[in-house]
């Protein structure tokens, strides 16, 4: 069993979560930065929490913000690290286009002040850093599949944003032989994914619309194509990446393509419905097939100002390299987001009918 110490930024999001269950099942020690926030966000680490008062803990939470300098620099100084897993980030692309200030903000600059507080601290030779990159980077189709030697053209504030960081990390390596690497991740899912990604957005409403809790499903670009993987396999990319003794760049994708309605029909077939697509455009529907009720609407709000129409990605190097590959298939994901789902709804109604 190792006795690292891990600081995870982003803690409290879908990978924190996965990344802090991975590191403390190796034996690492691991601080988490969560924000402060008006109601609880730390849903997804709960289980990990133990009280101190009680018991020894190898996990602890810290205030802190990416906006932050000095918090930033504290958190280092105290929690002293062997590893940093930057993942906080205002993540959501569509909702980059609304903040684009703040998303510049906790994205870009957020990993600089990281990456000083290193530097300030004298921990250039003493901490390796990971850097949450993203093949949002490649944006504008340039070549496929696209790989660590694709040029990069981002398509939204979020990337953008995301195309500083990856290369102040590259800078910082180069510059003051930090060991600093950017894993450059394609989509990953789970049951814990964020309500309002396209993935968890569909799976919650099929499993409301199979309890009849909802009528119907609402979404924006059908066609855009994504590299679906499960969030398990890739938190475990990322400890091999820092793990590994270069630092460096590194594509962890699943190397297939899938369209989001090919998402949505394999849902609603989890559950024992097809979907007849009819229409185009805006008004497209997807109605059930045995009963012809309109399942899926079009809504053009949810299109974006410039969209990444078809990712995926090449894990070549990954794979030979660090000896990493994904093992969940993208019809499993489909099917454990769904059940997870149906699940959760039934939970909730449980609740709701024994509180009525
Ligand atoms: P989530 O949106 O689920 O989690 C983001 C985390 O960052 C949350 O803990 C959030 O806190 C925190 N955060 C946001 N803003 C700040 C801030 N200003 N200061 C401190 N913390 C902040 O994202 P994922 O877990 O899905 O992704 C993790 C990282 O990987 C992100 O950087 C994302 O951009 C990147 N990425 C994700 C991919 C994916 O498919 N999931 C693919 C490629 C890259 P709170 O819980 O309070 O909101
Ligand atoms: P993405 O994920 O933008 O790829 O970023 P998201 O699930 O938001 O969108 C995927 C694709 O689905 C289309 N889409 C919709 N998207 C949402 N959110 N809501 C809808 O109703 C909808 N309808 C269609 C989108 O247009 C898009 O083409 C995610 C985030 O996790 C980033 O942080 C990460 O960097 C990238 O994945 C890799």
């Amino acid at each position: 069993m190792s006795t690292k110490t891990a600081l995870i930024t982003g803690i409290t999001g879908q990978d924190g979560a996965y990344l802090a269950r991975l590191l403390l099942d190796k034996g690492y020690i691991v601080h988490g930065v969560k924000r402060r926030s008006s109601s609880f966000n730390t849903a997804r680490v709960d289980d990990l929490y133990v009280d101190p008062h009680e018991r020894d803990t190898r996990f602890h939470l810290h205030y802190g913000d990416m906006t932050d300098s000095t918090n930033l620099i504290r958190l280092v100084q105290e929690s002293k690290p062997d590893e940093i897993y930057n993942l906080a980030a205002q993540s959501h692309v569509q909702v980059s286009f609304e903040t684009p200030e703040y998303t510049g903000n906790a994205d870009a600059l957020g990993t600089l002040r990281l990456l000083e507080a290193i530097r300030i601290l004298g921990l250039d030779n003493a901490v390796r850093f990971y850097q949450a990159s993203t093949s949002e980077l490649y944006g504008k189709v340039q070549e496929v599949p696209q790989s660590e030697t694709t040029p990069f053209y981002p398509r939204s504030p979020y990337a953008a944003a995301k195309l500083y960081a990856y290369w102040i990390t590259v800078n910082y390596r180069e510059a003051y032989g930090i060991h600093a690497s950017n894993g450059i991740l394609f989509n990953h899912e789970g049951p814990t994914r964020g309500e309002t990604f396209v993935t968890r957005k569909i799976t919650r409403a099929v499993a409301a619309i199979d309890k009849g809790l909802q009528q119907t499903l609402f979404l924006g670009n059908l066609d855009a194509k994504r590299d679906w993987g499960h969030a398990r396999d890739y938190v475990e990319g990322m400890w091999r990446i820092v793990q590994h003794d270069v630092a460096d760049d590194w594509v962890l994708a699943t190397g297939e393509t899938h369209p989001v309605r090919e998402f949505v029909e394999l849902a609603f077939a989890e559950l024992g419905r097809t979907i007849e697509w009819q229409g185009t455009g805006v008004d497209e529907i997807g109605r059930d097939a045995k009963t012809g009720d309109v399942l899926v609407k079009i809504d053009p709000r949810y299109f974006r100002p410039t969209e990444v129409d078809l990712l995926i990605g090449d894990p070549t190097k990954a794979k030979e390299k660090l000896g990493w590959t994904h093992t969940t298939k993208f019809a499993d994901l489909v099917s454990e987001m769904v059940r997870a789902d149906v699940a959760l709804v039934e939970r909730e109604s449980w609740r709701k009918d024994r509180s009525a």
